[in-house]
């Protein structure tokens, strides 16, 4: 069965993109699974086009640095007309309210409509609240079955908060095939094997996140090796000083030995064990981290620096998800009753 996973470029990435999901891709990705760098998802909320160019071309060299076999990445706006024209076949497949019911709408449209009722102007609280919601944001949905359904992938790695929008693909999936013709792999949603969930350092109850406005609890790949370093050795920590794993009442240091772990292998418990001062823990994690990220970060960097064979690499990447999805596409508006 092959996978599909993405990442959205909403910001650089960062070592819990590495650790929990772009190192396992890079490792136990099957000859078949794809990876995409998902632009055009970085676009239902207010975003600046030149910051996401830069980061899809920074979220691709990152992708290919980590060892990802580079025919199978793409850049998703690289195939925004095959997925324009999907996502309209999927639209007219999808029911007004089985979108409006995704509970990602929901949370994100509320939080949008928040922030504009926050500011000034003549409208009322609910127009201009609605007014900042992007249509997008509703058929964000309709474009991730696009991505699945056009590659055809069998298996789809999602957390419980992706779940529900592969669920609805596998009912716009089903009720397409049904009703036009078999066009479609029906996908499943599966759990991606446990890995490091890593926390901001600066708030060890959140998790690590691109889109973080303090990049003081965030590492990223690309951060040079003393940045990453001063990071790690200002990480709030809890008043204790013998180290124990102890992530309910000391998150701040369970996080150091997790990303220790995660690092250099072994359990957080028996690590804690080896030291006996906070200090001597964050020398540790920041001497593993660098360790894990330099290899990386470098090739990174030498690609971004060669834009001519980045270019090359993207191109062809998109090529082979073009020509792997085409004949779908084709069969799907013909059945739909275009062409
Ligand atoms: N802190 C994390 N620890 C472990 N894994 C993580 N991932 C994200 N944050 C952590 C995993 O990275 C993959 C790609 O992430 P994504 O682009 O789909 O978006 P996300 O999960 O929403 O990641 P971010 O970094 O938190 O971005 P923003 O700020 O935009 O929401 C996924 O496999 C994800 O599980």
């Amino acid at each position: 069965m092959s996978k599909l996973s993405g990442i959205t470029p909403s910001g650089h990435v960062h070592l819990g993109n590495h650790l929990g999901a772009v190192r396992r891709w890079a490792l136990d990705g099957g000859a078949d699974d794809l990876y995409f760098v998902a632009d055009l998802h970085g676009m239902t909320t207010p975003h600046n086009p030149a910051r996401l160019r830069s980061l899809a071309s920074e979220q691709l060299a990152v992708l290919i640095a980590a060892g990802i076999d580079p025919e199978r990445v793409f850049v998703q706006s690289d195939l925004a007309r095959e997925l324009g024209a999907l996502i309209w076949v999927l639209e007219c497949t999808c029911n007004y309210g089985e979108a409006a019911r995704m509970i990602q709408f929901k949370e994100k449209s509320a939080a949008r409509s928040a922030s504009v009722e926050g500011g000034g102007g003549g409208m009322d609280g609910k127009s201009k609240g609605q007014a900042g919601v992007r249509l997008s944001l509703l058929t964000y949905p309709a474009l991730m079955a696009a991505d699945i359904l056009l590659q055809g992938a069998g298996e789809v790695p999602v957390g419980e908060d992706q779940r529900q929008h592969v669920e609805l693909t596998r009912t716009l999936a089903k009720r397409f095939n049904s009703t036009y013709g078999e066009v479609f792999t029906v996908p499943e949603a599966v759990l991606p094997p446990a890995g490091a969930r890593v926390k901001d350092l600066t708030d060890p109850t959140r998790k690590m996140s691109k889109s973080t406005r303090d990049a003081a609890g965030v590492v990223f790949v690309l951060d040079e090796p003393d940045q990453v370093r001063r990071k790690i050795r200002r990480a709030v920590t809890d008043g204790g000083s013998v180290p124990v794993h102890a992530p309910d009442t000391r998150p701040g240091m369970a996080n150091l030995l997790e990303i220790l772990a995660a690092c250099r292998g072994g359990s957080p418990s028996d690590l804690a064990e080896e030291f006996s001062s906070y200090g001597a823990v964050k020398d540790a994690v920041a001497d593993a981290v660098i360790e894990e990220l330099q290899p990386l970060r470098e090739r990174a960097l030498t690609l971004l620096d060669d834009v001519a064979e980045l270019e090359r690499v993207r191109k062809a990447g998109a090529e082979r998800a073009r020509e792997r999805g085409s004949h779908r596409l084709d069969a799907a508006l013909r059945m739909i009753g275009a062409n």
